[in-house]
């Protein structure tokens, strides 16, 4: 109802307005004053009412800029995401600090030579210097911004020292995360999303996962074939076939994605955690790949500046080291209720707005403490 009212309140309104253009335009024929015709009051009023817009319009930016200024991120959690911030502020400096000089420039100039009868624009065709200053100017200031941005691009995508890192899984799928640890030989096993099934929601491969699923899916046959046995009705019958169908090519599945795994990638598995809640220790550098089940999903961890897209079917990563606890960033922040979190920042969904993760930086000390509490895949698959 409130949107009707509203429609037609428009709509009365352009009519309005509509009919007192329209008694503008009769009043002038009255007077004998051409359309065409622009005095020099019409101007005046113009440049006037431009100067006004371009104070206004000056006084919102800086307005804006005090009210909401601290809806920006605080300071980066992680070693790069300071890189990425000072080539962010430098970017945003140089940006305004041309709209500071050009756009106060342009609505004066605009109002100080608004139309006059008794003045004439001055013709210009061609200058030769002021074409090459402001070539030459924007070329310069563009490309040392390229140069800087491909400069700390390379540096945050370095990949050199890896070989201590903390290597964790991050799997998205409609609508949470899961994180998977490679535990204590530091070595993720494989995983695959045809081997979901029960409790193994990553599909980690392992022999512990086949040995368990197999049996399941056996048992779930025999059944199957019992039901079968006592079936009389021909429709339920053919559901029961498809279903035995169904089990028996999950089954194959199962054994050939075994058997084309590497054996010490089985056996790495089967220490690997499994948990839905992110820890990360302090000053190490983490290596967080990603997996998607379903459609794409992006890892984006504001506070460290870090995002990766997460595509099914593919497997992509990123190395960062956190600097600040979750504790230090509450002293930061003010905020003692502060957290960080894991976002989904690809629109995935109904839920995709509630499709995150707990995030907790701590001591190294505390982060192993927690990990020992951890059951390990083999284990918590059981
Ligand atoms: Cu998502």
């Amino acid at each position: 109802m409130t949107e009707l009212l509203i429609i037609v309140a428009i709509v009365v309104a352009v009519i309005a307005i509509a009919q007192v253009v329209k008694i503008f335009e009769l009043a002038n024929k009255i007077k004998g004053v051409k359309e065409s015709d622009i005095t020099d009051k019409d101007n005046d009023t113009q440049g006037k009412l431009l100067l006004t817009f371009g104070i206004l319009f000056m006084a919102s930016f800086f307005v804006m800029t005090a009210k909401w200024n601290h809806l920006l991120l605080p300071i980066s959690a992680s070693e790069h995401g300071v890189e990425i911030d000072l080539l962010m502020n430098i970017s945003m400096g140089v940006i305004i600090i041309v709209f500071l000089i050009t756009q106060p420039i342009l609505f004066f100039l605009s109002y100080k030579y608004r139309g006059r009868k008794d003045r004439t624009a001055t013709f210009i065709s061609h200058n030769d210097k002021a074409e090459i200053i402001w070539t030459i100017v924007p070329a310069v200031v563009l490309t040392v911004l390229i140069v800087y941005g491909l400069q700390t691009w390379s540096k945050i995508m370095d990949r050199s020292d890896l070989d201590d890192a903390v290597v964790v899984e991050l799997y998205g799928k409609q609508f949470d995360w899961t994180a998977r640890y490679a535990g204590a030989d530091n070595n993720l096993g494989a995983a695959n999303v045809r081997f979901i099934g029960g409790l193994n929601t990553v599909g980690v491969i392992s022999e512990s996962a086949y040995a368990k699923q197999m049996a399941g899916l056996d048992n779930n046959i025999a059944k199957a074939h019992v039901q079968m046995s006592e079936e009389l009705n021909a429709n339920k019958r053919v559901k029961i076939e498809a279903r035995l169908a169904k089990m028996e090519s999950k089954k194959s599945t199962l054994t050939a994605l075994v058997s084309i795994t590497p054996k010490d990638l089985l056996e790495a598995a089967e220490d690997d955690v499994v948990v839905k809640e992110l820890h990360l220790p302090v000053n190490k550098t983490v290596h967080l790949k990603f997996r998607s089940q379903d459609v794409i999903h992006s890892a984006y961890l504001p506070h460290f500046r870090v995002q990766m897209n997460c595509v099914p079917g593919m497997n992509t990563d990123f190395v960062f080291k956190p600097t600040i606890t979750t504790e230090e960033m509450r002293v930061e922040t003010g905020n003692e209720a502060f957290e960080y979190v894991l976002l989904c920042n690809k629109i995935c969904g109904a839920a995709h707005y509630n499709m995150q993760l707990k995030v907790i930086v701590e001591s190294e000390e505390d982060y192993n403490k927690w990990m020992a509490e951890q059951s390990v895949f083999a284990a918590s698959n059981n």
